[in-house]
């Protein structure tokens, strides 16, 4: 029988970066994916990720982020691939609303920089505000999970891909994982699965649901405005809803997609994954409301799925009922820049049961305890 210290089921963002952390320390690894590697199906792909530090969604996250940025950079130098680039990160919204006061608060709370800074490109309704932090940027996103996943086999991990995982069963001593080629043991198992969690993770009682989501790619007019050198990343807050953007850095022009707005479902079976104009309409409708200089034509839109949890703050901690699962899921749109932390935090929960990092804001169990003062209240 074949047997492994830790099985990481889904070999996206989290788990390529579980992988690699579990492997250089020593252990016997084994990822499984369902999909072919660095697959577009899943929650890590799209060209870019957005990666920002004074952090508007709650401070708590601002010290990952600062292990993330090292460790990032860390896997860089390892790999001899270019991962990061700075540009920084532009936030708009009301000067009341939750951006901009979650930047302020991220940067009270850490003692971070900002700057108001205007930008030429945007329309900035009045009463709202610009906020421009320096640390911020994007990661090539598929560049990273490949990366991460040749780090990890160089340091000894196994990895298959198109296979997959049945169901798992535990007992003292381990877990049996079935998968559609086999059956593996193993001591712990590590869940990074994505919108998967809605079934894999059924029985924890977490209501995760799936947002399909479409990124675009638009051709704009005057190129040189949205140069990487001149262009940061944006958020933008409007009455349309939130709204996110990137630099142009190659022929597919500037990147800009909704964040959130769209309906939430059950699972990723529900997700279509292919386009249709209709796509793209709310997305010109922010164009052309807030972005001062003209965009020709879209040159392409991909589907992307968000795993939500009800706070919108992700899941990372022990299975509730089993010491030997870890899970990290409902990453809720907003994951993928803390892939290089998360595998840390997840290698040290499968190695010792906890962690260094602080992760309390997490924990499987917030939800269950919020329904069940609502019943006794
Ligand atoms: O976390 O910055 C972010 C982000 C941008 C778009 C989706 N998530």
């Amino acid at each position: 029988t074949t047997s492994y210290d830790a099985i990481v089921l889904g070999c996206g963002g989290m788990g390529s970066a579980t992988l690699f952390e579990l492997a250089r320390r020593g252990r016997r690894v084994l990822g499984l994916e369902q999909f072919p590697l660095v697959h577009d199906r899943g929650s890590s792909h799209g060209h870019t990720r957005v990666i920002r530090t004074a952090y508007y969604e709650h401070p708590d996250y601002v010290p990952l982020l600062k292990r993330a940025w090292e460790r990032w950079y860390d896997l860089e130098q390892l790999t001899g691939r270019h991962l990061l680039t700075e540009c920084g990160c532009l936030s708009i919204g009301p000067s009341d609303g939750e951006l901009v006061c979650g930047v302020k608060a991220a940067v009270a709370t850490h003692g971070l920089r900002i700057e108001n800074r205007d930008e030429p490109a945007f329309r900035v309704p009045a009463g709202c505000e610009t906020v421009f932090e320096t640390q911020a940027g994007f990661l090539m996103v598929e560049e990273c999970v490949r990366a991460y996943l040749d780090a990890a086999t160089a340091s000894g991990a196994e990895v298959h891909a198109e296979e997959t995982v049945l169901g798992w069963q535990s007992d003292g001593n381990g877990i049996a994982v079935r998968t559609t080629r086999g059956t593996y043991y193993t001591a712990k198992l590590v869940v990074t699965a994505g919108a998967w969690a809605t079934k894999l993770l059924a029985d924890i009682g977490i209501p995760f649901s799936v947002m399909r989501q479409v990124m675009l790619w638009f051709q704009p007019g005057d190129l040189q405005l949205f140069r990487r050198d001149r262009f940061p990343v944006f958020l933008f807050e409007t009455p349309l809803g939130p709204f996110y953007g990137l630099p142009m850095i190659d022929a597919r022009g500037v990147k800009v997609a909704r964040h959130y707005g769209a309906p939430e479902l059950a699972s990723p079976d529900d997700v279509k994954w292919d386009t249709t104009d209709a796509d793209e309409q709310p997305v010109w409708e922010f164009l052309n409301q807030f972005v001062t200089s003209p965009f020709t034509r879209c040159t392409g839109r991909q589907v992307c799925q968000y795993t939500l949890t009800p706070d919108r703050h992700f899941v990372l901690d022990v299975h509730p009922a089993n010491p030997n699962v870890i899970l990290a899921a409902g990453f809720s749109g907003h994951g993928f820049k803390f892939a290089a932390v998360v595998g840390e935090i997840l290698a040290d929960l499968a190695e010792q049961g906890r962690t260094r990092h602080p992760i309390d804001l997490f924990r499987a169990g917030r939800f269950k305890k919020k329904l069940a003062t609502d019943e006794h209240g």
